[in-house]
């Protein structure tokens, strides 16, 4: 099987996001923004596409949400499911349908599926020993696990995967399991559940992915599969011991629901379903007709379950098609950081929009050009910065609105006729005339980001022309030339408004207001019909006759100071600390003592009267204290915190009757009381009013080389 032959129809779907928080950009540059570019450049082709994608609500994770906030798991969805398709809606993902995993279309579907292929006899029903916390009395799998991974050796590994090493993975895998629920060390239990036996499907899977899809999917893709098929294949259980999600629909499934991972991919199947009955047309052809195209944009920790199991369980059903493809991102990093939920780590996007309102082509294509599609990337805001204002800005943006002004300036906004084309002229033409093409073949390979560069060229092209024609000086001299000058302009800059739609389909719709070429009117986002196609530019049609009146300059991007993006940059600083605070680890108490063993500890208030460095001791002062009893000297390790000239003076807390000892050859008569702050600074237990002793995380330090 190859790729097939341009195909009219195609199946797109997006990852089903999980709706226990909102998306980041993580999100938006694995798997949205490209999926959406492909979206919309295929309707811009003219072909049929359906782009479905819905909020993923079963599995641990919302059941954990739930829990930690002390809530039910139906309050999760429903806050996050809100949130989620409010960002879809404001980035521009033209989706199709956004449905959700917990809609009773979606319920119904997901146990038809199971029920079939429960009937067909494709799962082995199993009673196995699986771990169990006694405390709160609950199966454990999932996320619900963690423990060490028996591949790589991580020791925060899921009962599901591992995310250091990508390996898919079964609890009763881990070594040394813990309950992420109560932390305590599971029991193990028996309980019976259904098992999808994919060593059925080795077969299968290697001629359609191995042998079949070796060229035209992403070698990280392919890697993937093939150490995965060559690994073994094993039956994996699709059912689970929990209270959320879909009831197992067969005997003996009482109590029991659906893996998260065997409904959530049907939810693709669901959404369809309810587009169709929205929009009157027949849901099947999507799925089952052998000349639709589907792929399946996803991130690269799910390409086990969209190229392993869910075609294992499609082929097990026999009626579907497969996916043509499944061009999964490498994942993209924040300012040298793993993009974290947990640790607020990550731009969100409904944050995202209130500091640059009306920005999002900007972050869609900063996204777009440094995505991460054959190695994980890291978005920086210095990168962001410069993408806008050195290309939107400076190339995009300054070509267009030259344009717009002279036209207006020149002509009241009326295209002029152009007379005789020299060389250059056509030449230029010619060139605006190849781009759809180029940024097709980009596009078809799932480049992305070689096709917005490809954009930005074509900008380049207009600027360039610009630049050498030089309208505002010929002006002066030949107003005919000037004519062809800026007829010739306007074609680039519609071709830009026309080729820009699937990348900034935000600037794309204002610069096609802007040129007069889309009704005013119109608010939605997609792309209406009576727009300009992409085969019009690479016809060398005329896009912009004589006479056409074109409306006045606007601007389409602004530039991004520096101090917006230090704003950006401190914020996360701020995140940074917080983290490092609530990390730190704090030394776990000692054994308890009693007030005996206390009392017999003699404190006072003392002056240090004197302070040297002790010779060849980087960490050691030699200090003279008046404890009020006498004046005595003690040896501090507080050197490298202290100089000797800023302590002397000093009202310090001494433990007088600490046994003497002898350090370096000077014998110590006690100890100064000293204690970690919260920055990890070291500080006196000061017996003034302003005691630094103000968190409980602080500890009085009497080790070794403090006394
Ligand atoms: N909810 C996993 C994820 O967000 C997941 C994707 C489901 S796609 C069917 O990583
Ligand atoms: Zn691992």
């Amino acid at each position: 099987m190859s790729a097939k032959i341009s195909p009219s129809r195609y199946t797109l779907t997006a990852a089903l996001p999980y709706t226990n928080g909102p998306i980041h950009i993580g999100h938006l540059a694995g798997v949205y923004v490209p999926a959406d570019i492909y979206a919309r450049y295929l309707r811009i082709i003219g072909k049929d596409v359906l782009f479905v994608c819905g909020s993923d609500e079963h599995g641990v994770a919302i059941s954990m949400k739930a829990k930690k906030e002390g809530i039910s798991p139906k309050d999760v969805i429903d806050k996050y499911h809100g949130i989620i398709k409010q960002s879809f809606a404001d980035f521009g993902i033209s989706f199709d349908n956004y449905s959700r995993t917990s809609a009773p279309i979606h319920h119904e579907t997901a146990s038809e599926f199971f029920k079939k292929l429960y009937d067909q006899g494709d799962f082995i029903e199993e009673t196995t020993a699986q771990l169990y916390d006694a405390e709160a009395d609950q199966f454990l799998a999932d996320r619900f696990v963690i423990g060490t991974c028996p591949k790589c050796g991580n020791e925060e590994a899921y009962g599901d995967q591992c995310e250091n090493c990508g390996s898919s993975l079964n609890a009763t895998d881990l070594i040394h399991p813990k309950s992420t629920i109560t932390g305590s060390v599971p029991i193990t239990k028996e309980t019976t559940h259904w098992f999808l036996p994919l060593n059925r499907y080795e077969d299968f899977l290697r001629k359609w992915i191995l042998e079949g899809h070796k060229n035209d999917w992403k070698p990280n893709v392919y890697g993937q599969c093939k150490s995965w098929i060559d690994g073994g294949l094993e039956p994996r259980a699709v059912t689970r011991d929990l209270d959320w999600g879909i009831p197992v629909p067969v005997k003996g499934g009482e109590g029991k629901v659906l893996y998260v991972w065997f409904d959530a991919p049907i939810g693709y199947i669901s959404s369809t379903k309810e587009w169709a009955a929205r929009e009157n047309k027949d849901w099947e052809p999507y799925w089952k007709d052998e000349n639709t195209k589907m792929v399946h944009f996803i991130g690269k920790d799910n390409i086990v379950f969209h190229c392993i199991i869910f075609p294992a369980i499609l082929k097990a059903h026999g009626d579907y098609i497969l996916p043509e493809n499944v061009p999964a991102n490498e994942f993209l990093n924040l300012e040298g950081n793993k993009l974290s939920t947990s640790k607020n780590w990550a731009v969100w996007l409904h944050e995202y929009l209130e500091e640059f309102p009306n920005m999002q082509d900007v972050l869609r294509y900063a996204l777009t050009a440094n995505a991460p599609e054959t190695k994980d990337n890291d978005f920086t805001w210095k990168d962001f910065q410069a993408r806008n204002n050195n290309e939107l800005v400076a190339i995009f943006g300054n070509f267009v609105n030259r344009v717009v002004v002279l036209t207006n300036k020149y002509y009241d906004g009326q295209v002029p006729t152009a007379g005789n084309l020299l060389k250059v002229d056509t030449d230029t033409l010619e060139q605006l005339s190849k781009f759809p093409a180029v940024i097709e073949s980009s596009l078809e390979r799932y480049r992305f980001r070689e096709a917005s560069q490809e954009l930005m060229n074509l900008a380049r092209l207009g600027n360039k022309y610009l630049a050498d024609e030089e309208p505002w000086k010929v002006i002066k001299e030949d107003e005919e030339r000037v004519k062809t000058i800026m007829f010739v302009a306007l074609q680039i800059a519609t071709g830009l408004a026309v080729l820009s739609e699937p990348f900034l389909p935000f600037t794309s719709k204002k610069l096609k207001s802007i040129l007069n070429v889309i009704s005013n009117t119109s608010t939605t986002i997609g792309t209406s019909s009576d727009e300009m196609s992409w085969n019009d530019v690479s016809q060398k049609e005329i896009l912009l006759s004589a006479g056409h009146q074109i409306n006045k300059a606007e601007l389409l991007f602004r530039k991004i100071e520096d101090k917006e993006i230090q704003t950006q940059l401190d914020k996360l600083e701020a995140t940074k600390k917080q983290n490092e605070q609530m990390n730190k680890e704090v030394t776990p108490q000692k054994d308890t003592i009693t007030f005996d063993d206390f009392s017999k500890l003699d404190m006072r208030v003392g002056t240090i009267v004197e302070a040297e460095k002790m010779a060849k001791a980087k960490k050691l002062l030699v200090l003279k204290v008046d404890t009020g009893l006498d004046t005595r000297t003690i040896v501090s390790g507080i050197a490298e915190s202290f100089t000797p000239e800023e302590i002397v003076g000093k009202k310090v807390t001494v433990l007088v009757n600490l046994a003497p000892r002898a350090l370096r050859g000077v014998e110590s008569e006690g100890m100064i009381l000293m204690t970690e702050n919260t920055e990890g600074k070291l500080v006196f237990v000061n017996p003034d009013t302003s005691s630094p002793l103000s968190t409980g995380s602080e500890e009085v330090r009497n080790g070794e080389g403090i006394s």
